[in-house]
């Protein structure tokens, strides 16, 4: 359900990579074992066979990237790779998390869970918004965020995207947005 462990599973799913899911309940990520683990407390981590553990969503969809065949959603060559990481540093930054964000600090679910500063969640409320406007004038000529390419830039930005629709940010998707929505789910 949540956003950063939903980014890693399409990445792997769009790469045609099986991974072994073992889904955390929302308390079990604060338990010792967890810890051990993924010091910061925090989903996803990919485990490998040898038992190594990486963490952070990007740096795992980049090391799944790197030892899996084309495709490469993070790009090929200094150009790709430069233009993709750009697009998707963008998304992140001015759309995932100003909108995971916005729900932390004003949906009851995480009344419990953390302390919520309604005045925060008022003053990034349209960035999202922003970001998905400027979205739509650059889908309008070509198919994907960062270019002509499907990459993780797309990626972060769909979740973003459904997460600001999911919080009442982003109600009217525009024509271009729906329909890129679409080359994403059939990528
Ligand atoms: N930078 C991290 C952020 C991960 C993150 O915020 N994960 C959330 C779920 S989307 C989480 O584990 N929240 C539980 C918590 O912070 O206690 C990444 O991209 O992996």
């Amino acid at each position: 359900m949540a956003p950063n462990p939903l980014r890693v599973t399409m990445f792997a799913q769009k790469k045609g990579i099986a991974l072994d899911i073992h889904n955390l309940g929302i308390d079990d990520t604060r338990g010792a074992d967890y810890r051990a683990i993924n010091p910061i407390g925090q989903v996803p981590t990919l485990e490998l066979d040898d038992g190594t553990h990486i963490t952070e969503s990007l740096t795992i969809c980049q090391y799944l990237d790197a030892v899996s065949g084309p495709p490469y959603l993070c790009g090929d060559g200094l150009e790709e790779r430069t233009r993709i990481a750009m697009w998707e540093r963008r998304a992140e930054l001015q759309l995932l998390i100003p909108a995971v964000e916005y729900g932390h600090h004003s949906h009851p679910i995480f009344a419990a869970r953390l302390t919520q500063y309604p005045d925060w969640a008022a003053s990034i409320a349209d960035a999202p918004k922003a970001f998905l406007a400027l979205m739509a004038a650059r889908l309008s000529d070509q198919p994907f965020l960062a270019g002509p390419e499907f990459s993780i830039a797309d990626i972060t930005a769909y979740y973003g995207c459904r997460f600001s629709t999911v919080y009442g940010l982003y109600p009217a998707p525009a024509p271009a947005i729906v329909a890129w929505l679409e080359r994403v789910d059939a990528a």
